[in-house]
């Protein structure tokens, strides 16, 4: 599955590359540069076209990220982004407001810059487990660090794990899919590319031969 992370700050533009790549992309991840610059509305624009990922890093106490959930699912978000440091109430809190409108709820492990390592991976597991049982639906975890999307996965595997991180920050779609992801995040090599539709098809087809790849080995292990 491939999930386009629209971090365009022009509206125009913005919703031009969602057309343009709607039909290789399976849902649009809004993050704050263009709602901070095109307005809380276009989340209802995008939504339109295809479903849309709040990620607001929602890391704050249970009512004001409770209240932050709720205004996005009212303007019809599928998903929204959690962070799993604030722990068990705040998550709580999102799961509950998110159940309300059949939404889903995932959950930031470790970033996938060098400083995700300096104090987010050391708790990340636990992160994994919290979001698991709390009821959450995926993990975010780092495509710049297969090992750690293996270690997430076994820690909660129940969940889904997308992985931001694939394209501008060095991540590879085979090594994120072969370490069990579910999903890869792409932003700049899909926008910031001449022909952002072709740059998602060839994603598309990536993702699409890897997957096929896997599954024959899989189908011969067996
Ligand atoms: O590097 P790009 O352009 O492909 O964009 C990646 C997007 O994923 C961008 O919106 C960034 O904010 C987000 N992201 C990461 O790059 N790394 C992370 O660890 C987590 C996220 C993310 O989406 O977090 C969700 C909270």
């Amino acid at each position: 599955m491939l999930i386009l992370a629209l971090d365009v700050v022009d509206h125009e533009r913005a919703l031009k590359v969602a057309k343009d790549t709607a039909e290789f992309v399976s849902a649009i991840k809004v993050n704050y540069p263009l709602v901070l610059t095109a307005g809380v509305d276009v989340i209802s624009e995008l939504s339109e076209i295809r479903p849309v990922i709040a990620d607001f890093k929602i890391a704050d106490i249970p009512y004001t990220s409770g209240l932050i959930a709720k205004i996005v699912f009212e303007k019809g978000v599928r998903a929204v982004i959690a962070h799993g440091f604030v722990g068990r109430d705040t998550l709580q809190e999102v799961r509950r407001v998110a159940s309300d409108y059949d939404g889903e709820v995932y959950v930031v492990t470790e970033l996938s810059s060098t400083g995700g390592k300096e104090f987010m991976s050391e708790h990340a597991l636990e992160i994994a487990k919290l979001a698991e049982s709390v009821g959450c639906d995926g993990l975010i975890a780092p495509a710049t660090r297969p090992d750690r999307i293996r270690a997430v996965k076994s820690a909660a595997p129940s969940l889904k794990v997308l992985c931001p991180g694939v394209g501008a920050q060095g991540g590879s779609v085979e090594d994120v899919m072969k370490a069990g992801a579910d999903a890869i995040i792409v932003g700049r090599a899909i926008y910031n590319s001449p022909d952002p539709r072709e740059s998602a098809r060839r994603y598309f087809e990536e993702l699409r031969s890897v997957r096929e790849k896997i599954d024959r080995k899989d189908g011969k292990a067996n």
